[in-house]
């Protein structure tokens, strides 16, 4: 078993991944900036060493002083969290190099799902289901012609995008040219790779998720789904599990693609395969090679320990589960509590916390870095706690998660606590019809509304 494993996060991941540590006995050390210091994560770890300023590019995203930092501490293995350097391969190639053990997928892995064309075409190849699309696109001309096959409406999407990013409607040939254009530069400069492809574009889907858990015995596990189709500006706020519109026979469905997409990339560690829905058809979209934000839910309805096992794994160990379909039971429901002002476009809100009452009882689960008097920096993302409810129904996990955002109490930082009360008893949003766009439409209708009066 690995017994010292640098944490390269922040937050509120950092401080989950120094608990399954705890749980499983061994030391955690956690690398932090400047800006950390007094955080909750860098107080809990066993040992901590600082890895530089505030600025990420020069804390958790460099490479070297990350290196040195592990190097000083004599760790044996590096939890990266997500986001910053989670899904590079560069990093792992350089732990494998220094004998530190990467809790995560392999190089090979991450270069692969990275590229999110070479993604599609993987899946594609091995007859699995993809948007109908294609890629390899000569030039402006050859891409037009293939989007009129295809038919209009299309998406044009980045190759090295991803989660939203590089990517853009086209209705018709005029807009088709225009966007390529403006898609291609964009992703020449965002992602240092200008090749795009194109897909249909599915109206009003639904975003729909598969964990996996793949040891190194070649073990995949597969869990029930969960539904990330809450979103602004691709930003999930609310996921759950199981999904409102997912049958046993549509799970079914998509956990064996999951799997089988697994066996034929040999990976290992967490994962998740996105699938985008349109009615009752689910098509392959993107593979997330790293342990996810909505973890928890899907931990609350299978009694997993998600953060443990990627541990146990890079240990070498077997998944000691029968099962390669995860059983479940109940639903859980996440709200994402950002430091934002919904009365000003989510505007980031840093700052000091003067005064905190965080929810708990039954069928509530609170992960979280903060405390009363901690001061929010303004370098990071505005996540400040994920609230997870649990009930053996949907309408008990919306009725505890109403009680847990009713307690909760933060003065001194704005919140999207009452945006998410506001959501929450949404007659669309309590029948579980919403879709991908919904957030955005029914803002957009407020505002004409106002317009009109
Ligand atoms: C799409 C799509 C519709 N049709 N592709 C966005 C994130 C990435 N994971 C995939 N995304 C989408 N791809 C096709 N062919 C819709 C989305 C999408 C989305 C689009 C507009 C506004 C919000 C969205 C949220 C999730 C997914």
């Amino acid at each position: 078993m690995l017994k010292r494993v640098f944490v390269a996060n922040r937050g509120e991941i950092a401080l989950r991944i120094i608990r399954a540590c705890r749980d499983l006995g061994i030391t955690s050390i956690i690398g932090y900036s400047e800006a950390d210091k007094d955080s909750l994560p860098v107080n809990l770890a066993d040992e901590k060493i600082c890895i530089g300023p505030a600025s990420p590019l020069e804390s958790y995203l460099n490479i070297p002083s990350i290196l040195s930092a592990m190097d000083v501490m004599h760790v044996d293995s590096v939890h990266p969290g997500y986001g910053f350097l989670s899904e590079n391969p560069f990093f792992v190639e350089i732990c494998n190099s220094s004998r530190i053990t990467f809790i995560g997928p392999s190089a090979d892995n991450l270069r692969l799902m990275g590229n999110k064309s070479e993604a599609r075409r993987t899946v594609s190849k091995n007859r699995l289901p993809v948007v109908p699309g294609v890629d390899n696109l000569v030039d402006i001309e050859d891409a037009c012609k293939q989007a009129k096959k295809i038919g209009f409406p299309v998406m044009i999407k980045a190759s090295a995008g991803g989660g939203g990013r590089g990517m853009r409607v086209a209705r018709n040939q005029d807009e088709f040219r225009i966007h390529w254009s403006a898609c291609q530069q964009e992703a020449k400069i965002a992602f240092d790779n200008p090749s795009l492809y194109i897909e249909k574009f599915i109206e009003r889907p639904r975003h729909i998720e598969i964990q996996v858990l793949a040891d190194e015995k070649g073990n995949v596990f597969v869990f029930p789904e969960r539904d990330c189709s809450l979103q602004r500006r691709h930003q999930k706020l609310i996921e759950e599990t199981p999904s409102p519109v997912v049958d046993v026979y549509i799970r079914k469905k998509l956990q064996k693609i999951a799997r089988k997409i697994c066996k034929v990339i040999n990976y290992t560690s967490a994962g998740t395969i996105e699938f985008l829905m349109g009615g009752r058809y689910a098509f392959f979209m993107e593979m997330n090679t790293r342990i996810q934000v909505e973890h928890p839910i899907t931990e609350m309805i299978t009694n997993f320990d998600l953060v443990k096992s990627q541990i146990e794994i890079a240990s070498g160990e077997k998944i000691p589960y029968r099962h390669n379909f995860v059983g479940f039971t109940g639903h859980s429901i996440e709200c994402r509590i950002n430091a934002e002002d919904p009365e000003k476009n989510f505007l980031p809100s840093p700052g000091k916390i003067k005064k905190l009452i965080l929810p708990g009882g039954p069928g509530i689960r609170v992960d979280t870095h903060i405390y009363q008097d901690y001061i929010i920096p303004p370098y990071y993302d505005s996540l400040i706690a994920k609230l997870i409810s649990y009930g053996r129904t949907r309408e008990e996990a919306i009725a505890r998660m109403q009680r847990a955002l009713q307690e909760m109490k933060v003065d001194g930082v704005a919140t999207t606590i009452d945006f998410y009360k506001k959501v929450l008893e949404h007659p669309v949003f309590q029948s579980g019809r919403y879709y991908v766009g919904w957030l955005e439409k029914i803002q957009e209708d407020s505002k004409n509304s106002g317009k009109n009066q």
